[in-house]
């Protein structure tokens, strides 16, 4: 069967999926924004796994992934992946984001994840904007359909309005 994208506007934290992604920085040890969030209502076991993978491989480089525990999450794993903060484009930017999404989701079927979560990455404190980052989601989640349809579901949170709107258009929801 053909996997399937959906639109949710709201809190990630509170949705029910195999993973949710977490918009994390390379130190893996929390921030604000989701990252923020995702830690504060998951709990301690995030940090400490997170924690635990920088202990054994070190700090994560923007595009890279690692999946932890969900703690007390709804979702049984959180992936932790890493965006490129925006400087103008020159820097490998789209190619980094489009990364982060495909590792991301290499690592949920490395797992036998079924449903997956993504946040808006990158398009909050790092400045990403936002068209741009949406286009390169949508085509990276698309892409990899073509070469696996073992992952079921795919759903893209927004949690601000412009978000949405603009995702709302890109899938004709
Ligand atoms: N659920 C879903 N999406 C959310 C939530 C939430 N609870 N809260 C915010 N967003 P950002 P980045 C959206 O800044 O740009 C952290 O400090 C938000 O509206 O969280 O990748 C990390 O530790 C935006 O669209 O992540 C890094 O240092 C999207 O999440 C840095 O921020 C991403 O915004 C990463 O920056």
């Amino acid at each position: 069967m053909m996997p399937i994208i959906q639109l949710v506007r709201g809190d990630i934290t509170t949705i029910h999926a195999d993973a949710i992604v977490n918009a994390a920085n390379s130190s893996l040890l929390g921030g604000g924004g989701v990252d923020g969030a995702i830690h504060r209502a998951g709990g301690p076991a995030i940090l400490e796994a997170c924690r635990a993978i920088r202990a054994k491989q070190g700090s994560c480089a923007a595009g890279e992934a690692v999946i932890t525990t969900g703690g007390k999450l709804p979702a049984r794993y959180v992936i932790h992946t890493v965006g490129p903060v925006w400087n103008g484009g020159s820097k490998n930017e789209e190619q980094l984001l489009a990364n982060a999404y495909r590792n991301s989701l290499k690592l949920a079927l490395e797992h036998g994840i079924k449903t997956i979560a993504f946040p808006n990455i990158s398009t909050g404190i790092y400045h990403f904007p936002k068209q741009r980052a949406a286009a390169i989601a949508v085509e990276t989640v698309q892409q990899f359909f073509a070469y696996s349809t073992a992952i079921e579901q795919v759903l893209f949170v927004c949690f601000d309005e412009e978000n949405y709107n603009i995702y709302q258009k890109l899938l004709h929801t």
